[in-house]
C-alpha cells in the first residue's frame, strides 16, 4: 500500500469559532520503533474510546498523517481490508469503528528521517536521530490524532544498531533494555503522565552526557541529564547549572516542583528553533546549551540560562496544563515567557532584563501589531499553525499576564496561579480558564481586560497634563486608541505614574480611589478618555509615566528634552530613567534626520553630551545597566517611529550623534575602558559581565573614531581576548570600520573556530551586518563559502537572517538587490524547509512602510514567492497576507 503526498496547496484556513470536542480520545499509546536513518518502521499501538462528551455517534475516525507509508492497519488485532478504511495525503480514515466500547488500533507505517529537510517529525542531526513534534510533527511520524487536547500515556520501544546508535531515548522513565541478534539493542520508556502527542520525543545517538542530580523541595531525587555530541562535553556545565536555578526558581517563587525522576535535555545541531519542552527530554538547539568562555559571549550564557528555564518552565505551564487548541497557544507561551522573564530577572540584573524585554517587544513585536499579520495573541484563524509561533504569542502574551501581575498585585496573582494549577492540571485548557482562575481567587472583574486576548495592535495613549497651582492639583488626562484596528475595544490598561518636584524628590500625591506604594501610583484606564486627579501637588511636577512599562502601549507625549534630561538624572523608575535617555538621543535623532533631509547642517545639542558626561561620572554598581543608559535607540526602534522609513537617514543621522559623542567624550569612554580592561579575567560572575559590556560599549563608542588608535585599540583586543565576549566585541568593532587588518582578523578568527560551529556562525552574521560599503558582495560570497549550509538553520539565520533583519543598511539598497536576494533565499527553503522559508520571508512583509520605489521593489519579489510551484503553505501564508 502506498499513500503518496504530492505536496500541493491547499491553503484552507482553520477557524477557533469551528473548534469541536474530539470525537475519539485515546487513552494509550504504545509505539515501537526500528530506526534507521533513511527506512524507520514504526509500530503504533493505541487504545481508542468514543469520547462521551462528544455527542456525533457512527463518526469515522479519522488520523491524521503526512510523508508516512502505511503498511498495514489492525483493529481489535484484525487486520483491517481495504476497503475498510481510506487513505488521503493528510489522514487515514476508519468508517466503522466500536462506539460504546474501548477498541485498539495496531498500525505500521514506515519513514525517511533522512529525507526530512523540514525538521518535523523524526529527522537526523549529524548522524543522529531526533524529532520535533509541536505543533502538528507526530503525524509525521504515525497516524494519531495529532491535537493537543487529546492526552494519552506513552510507552516507547527503541530498537536500532549498537554501534550507530548506543544512546536511545523517549519521554519518562527507561523501564526495560536488552541486546538483539546483530548487534542492534532496545530500550524500553514508559511516561506515567498523560500527554498530547506534540510533547513526544525520541532521541538516538552517539551522544555523550553529563549527569548531575537535584533534590527537590520535598526531597526527592532527580537525576539531570545533558547529553551533546562528544566533542561538546566540556561545554555543558553552564547549562546544567541554569537547569538546577530554574528548578529552584520555580519551587521557590510558584511552589511547582519537578515530577519526573529524570529530566534529560539533548542539543542537536539543526533546529528549527530554539527548544521544545517534550516531557522528561527537552530537545535544544545546541546555541542554548553549549557554552564555554572561549566560545560563547556572555550574552550567549544569558540565553542559555533563559531558554534552560523557559522550557523547564514550560512542565508546568504547557505538559501538565496543556492548550485545548492552538489558538490558546498564548495560554503557555506568553505564561511561560513571563515565567523565564521573570527568573532571569531574578538572577541577574532586573532593570537590565526589562529593558532587553521591552527594547525587543517594541522594535520587532510592536512592527508585527502594525502591520498586516497583526493578530490577537490568541488568533482566530490560520492556515499554518508554524507562523503563529509569533512575537505576539510569546512577547506581548507574556506582557498580558504581566498586567494581570500588576492589576492583582504580587500576592494575589500567585493566588491565581496557584488555583490555575489546582483546578487544571493533567487538562487541556483555553485562555479562558487561566483569567477566569485569577479573577475567582481574587474577586476582581477582569471581563474588559479579557479583551486583551482578542485584541490585535498596539494601543496608543495620549497623555494630556493640567496643573492647577491654585489647586495644588494636576489632572493627567489619557485616551487610548488602536491605530489600524477598524473598531478597536476600548481596553483595560494599567498605567503606573509617579511626580517628581523639581529637586528630584518624588511627590507624595493621592489620586482618589487609588493605592499608592512608594508614591507610586498604577491607574487604570478604562474608558476611551479618563481624568485622573493628583492631589497634594505642590508645585508643577514632572511626570514618570508608564512605569517599569506597565502596559504593551505607545505614549503619545510631548516633553522638552529638559525634562527628559531631568529623569534620566532622576527618575528612581530603573525603566523610566533608561527610557528618559532613549527618548532624549531619539528626539536628537529626528531633529538629525529632519536637518539631513533640507540639506542642512545641524549641531548636536549640548544636554545630551551633558547628560551622557553626567552618567559617566557618576558611580555605577550596575555597569550593564550603564551600559544600556549609554546605549543609543537601535535603528529599528527609530524606524518603528517614522511614518515612511528612510533607513539611509536613520543610519546616518545616529552614526553622525554616536561619532560626536565619541569625539566629545574620547577621555571618559577610554578611562572607563581601561578601567575595566586592565584586569579582564573571564569570570562570569554579573560584576565581570557588567564590566566587560560596558567596556565594550566604550570601545565601540572609541571605534567610530575609525583612526589609528582606535584600530591599535580594537587589534590588540582581539589578539589577547581570552573571552569571545571580548573577541567578538572587538571583531564587531573592525568589520565595521576601516580598519587595514580586517581581512587579516576575519581570516584568523575562522581558522581559530572553523570547529566550532556557533562561533562560525557569529563569523557569518557579523560580516552579514556590517554597514560597510560592499556587503552585499560580501554576503553573496559567503553564499558560496564551503561552511555555509541551507540546511542548517542556524546558518540560515546566521547569514540570510542576519543580512535581512539586522542590516537595513544594506539590506534595503534602493536598487532591490537586497530584495532580491532574499527571495532567492526564500524560494531555495521553501522546498527543503517551510518553517525556516516562512521565517525569512518576515523582512519583505513591511513593505508598506517604505517610499513607494522600495514598496514596488519588495512587492515584486512577494509576488515572485507566491508564484513559486510547490509553494508550502507556511510561505503562502505570510507572503499572501503580506499582500493583501
Ligand atoms: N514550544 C516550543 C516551540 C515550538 C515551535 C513549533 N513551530 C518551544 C518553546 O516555546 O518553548
Ligand atoms: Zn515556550
Amino acid at each position: 500500500m502506498n499513500n503518496k503526498h504530492t505536496q500541493e496547496v491547499k491553503p484552507q484556513t482553520i477557524y477557533l469559532k469551528d473548534y469541536q470536542q474530539p470525537k475519539y480520545l485515546v487513552e494509550t499509546v504504545d509505539l515501537n520503533f526500528i530506526l534507521e536513518a533513511e527506512y524507520t518502521r514504526v509500530v503504533s499501538r493505541l487504545t481508542i474510546t468514543h469520547n462521551p462528551d462528544n455527542k456525533t455517534k457512527q463518526a469515522p475516525l479519522e488520523l491524521l498523517g503526512e510523508d508516512i507509508t502505511l503498511i498495514s492497519v489492525a483493529l481489535n488485532g484484525v487486520a483491517l481490508t481495504d476497503n475498510q478504511f481510506e487513505l488521503t495525503d493528510e489522514s487515514l480514515i476508519i468508517p466503522d469503528v466500536p462506539q460504546n466500547t474501548t477498541f485498539t488500533l495496531a498500525i505500521e507505517n514506515t519513514i525517511n528521517p533522512q529525507a526530512n529537510s523540514a525538521l518535523e517529525g523524526l529527522f537526523v542531526s549529524n548522524d543522529m536521530l531526533c524529532t520535533q513534534c509541536e505543533a502538528q510533527g507526530f503525524r509525521k511520524i504515525t497516524f494519531f490524532l495529532d491535537r493537543p487536547d487529546v492526552m494519552a500515556r506513552f510507552t516507547t520501544t527503541l530498537i536500532a544498531d549498537k554501534t550507530q546508535y548506543p544512546v536511545l531515548l523517549s519521554n519518562g522513565n527507561k523501564i526495560a533494555h536488552g541486546e538483539l541478534i546483530d548487534n542492534r539493542h532496545w530500550v524500553t520508556w514508559e511516561d506515567p503522565f498523560k500527554k498530547p502527542c506534540y510533547l513526544f520525543a525520541l532521541v538516538a545517538g552517539q551522544l555523550e552526557c553529563i549527569e548531575d542530580n537535584y533534590t527537590s523541595i520535598s526531597g526527592r531525587n532527580i537525576t539531570l541529564q545533558i547529553f551533546v555530541e562528544t566533542h561538546d562535553i566540556d561545554k555543558c556545565a553552564h547549562a546544567m547549572q541554569s537547569l538546577k536555578n530554574a528548578m529552584h526558581w520555580d519551587e521557590q517563587v510558584y511552589g511547582r516542583e519537578y515530577d519526573l525522576d529524570l529530566y534529560m535535555i539533548v542539543a542537536v545541531g539543526h533546529f528549527n528553533m530554539g527548544a521544545m519542552e517534550n516531557k522528561g527530554l527537552n530537545i535544544f538547539n545546541t546555541k542554548f546549551v553549549l557554552a564555554c568562555p572561549g566560545t560563547a559571549t556572555d550574552m550567549d550564557y544569558g540565553h542559555i540560562e533563559g531558554v534552560i528555564g523557559h522550557e523547564y518552565f514550560h512542565n508546568w505551564t504547557g505538559n501538565r496544563i496543556t492548550c485545548r487548541d492552538w489558538f490558546q497557544l498564548s495560554l503557555k507561551e506568553g505564561f511561560t515567557v513571563f515565567r523565564d522573564q521573570e527568573f532571569t530577572a531574578d538572577q541577574t540584573s532586573r532593570a537590565v532584563k526589562r529593558i532587553d524585554d521591552v527594547n525587543m517587544l517594541r522594535t520587532r513585536q510592536f512592527a508585527e501589531d502594525a502591520g498586516p499579520l497583526a493578530h490577537p495573541i490568541r488568533p482566530e484563524a490560520y492556515i499554518e499553525i508554524n507562523n503563529f509561533y509569533t512575537l505576539t504569542v510569546y512577547e506581548k502574551g507574556a506582557e498580558v499576564v504581566r498586567m494581570i501581575r500588576t492589576l492583582l498585585g504580587t500576592e494575589n496573582f500567585h493566588r491565581g496561579a496557584d488555583l490555575y494549577f489546582q483546578r487544571h492540571d493533567g487538562q487541556a485548557v483555553t485562555c479562558e480558564h487561566f483569567v477566569k482562575a485569577m479573577e475567582d481567587a481574587n474577586d476582581k472583574d477582569l471581563s474588559q481586560f479579557r479583551r486583551w486576548y482578542a485584541q490585535a495592535g498596539t494601543p496608543s495613549i495620549k497623555v494630556e497634563k493640567n496643573y492647577d497651582e491654585n489647586l495644588q492639583a494636576l489632572t493627567l488626562t489619557l485616551s487610548q486608541t488602536i491605530p489600524g484596528q477598524a473598531n478597536a475595544a476600548i481596553l483595560h490598561i494599567p498605567i503606573k505614574v509617579a511626580l517628581f518636584a523639581a529637586d528630584g524628590a518624588m511627590m507624595d500625591a493621592t489620586v482618589s480611589g487609588v493605592a499608592s506604594i512608594n508614591n507610586e501610583l498604577t491607574l487604570e484606564l478604562t474608558d476611551q478618555t479618563q481624568n485622573f486627579v493628583f492631589n497634594n501637588v505642590p508645585s508643577t511636577p514632572i511626570i514618570s509615566i508608564l512605569r517599569d512599562f506597565s502596559a504593551p502601549v505607545k505614549l503619545q507625549v510631548s516633553r522638552p528634552l529638559t525634562e527628559l534630561a531631568f529623569l534620566l538624572q532622576y527618575d528612581n523608575d530603573s525603566f523610566n530613567r533608561w527610557e528618559a535617555g532613549q527618548q532624549l538621543s531619539a528626539s536628537i535623532i529626528f531633529q538629525l534626520i529632519a536637518a539631513i533631509k533640507e540639506d542642512q547642517n545641524t549641531g548636536i545639542p549640548a544636554t545630551i553630551v551633558k547628560s551622557f558626561k553626567s552618567i559617566l561620572e557618576q558611580s555605577w554598581t550596575d555597569l550593564s545597566y550603564l551600559a544600556c543608559l549609554l546605549s543609543l535607540p537601535a535603528e529599528n526602534y527609530l524606524a518603528e517611529q517614522m511614518t515612511v522609513v528612510d533607513v539611509d537617514a536613520i543610519h546616518q543621522a545616529r552614526q553622525l550623534l554616536k561619532r560626536t559623542l565619541a569625539e566629545q567624550l574620547s577621555n571618559q569612554f577610554t578611562v572607563l575602558y581601561q578601567q575595566h580592561h586592565q584586569d579582564e579575567s573571564g569570570e562570569l560572575n554579573s560584576t565581570a559581565i557588567g564590566r566587560r559590556r560596558i567596556k565594550n560599549l566604550c570601545l565601540d563608542y572609541l571605534s567610530q573614531l575609525d583612526n589609528e588608535d582606535s584600530y591599535q585599540l580594537d587589534n590588540e583586543q582581539f589578539a589577547k581576548a581570552n573571552t569571545m565576549t571580548d573577541q567578538v566585541a572587538a571583531l564587531g568593532a573592525i568589520v565595521n570600520t576601516n580598519n587595514p587588518k580586517k581581512q587579516d582578523c576575519l581570516q584568523q578568527f575562522y581558522q581559530q573556530w572553523q570547529d566550532e560551529a556557533l562561533v562560525i556562525d557569529k563569523w557569518f552574521s557579523l560580516q552579514a551586518s556590517s554597514s560597510q560599503p560592499g556587503t552585499f558582495a560580501v554576503v553573496q560570497a559567503l553564499l558560496k563559502h564551503p561552511a555555509f549550509d541551507l540546511k542548517n538553520p542556524n546558518r540560515v539565520r546566521s547569514l540570510v537572517g542576519a543580512f535581512s533583519q539586522a542590516n537595513a543598511l544594506h539590506y534595503h539598497a534602493k536598487n532591490g538587490q537586497g530584495y532580491q536576494f532574499l527571495a532567492d533565499q526564500v524560494i531555495a527553503l521553501n522546498s527543503l524547509n517551510p518553517q525556516v522559508a516562512s521565517r525569512m520571508v518576515s523582512a519583505l512583509t513591511q513593505w508598506r512602510r517604505f517610499d513607494t520605489q522600495r514598496q514596488d521593489l519588495m512587492k515584486q519579489q512577494l509576488e515572485r514567492i507566491i508564484n513559486t510551484e510547490n509553494i508550502s503553505k507556511d510561505v503562502f501564508e505570510i507572503a499572501n497576507k503580506s499582500l493583501a
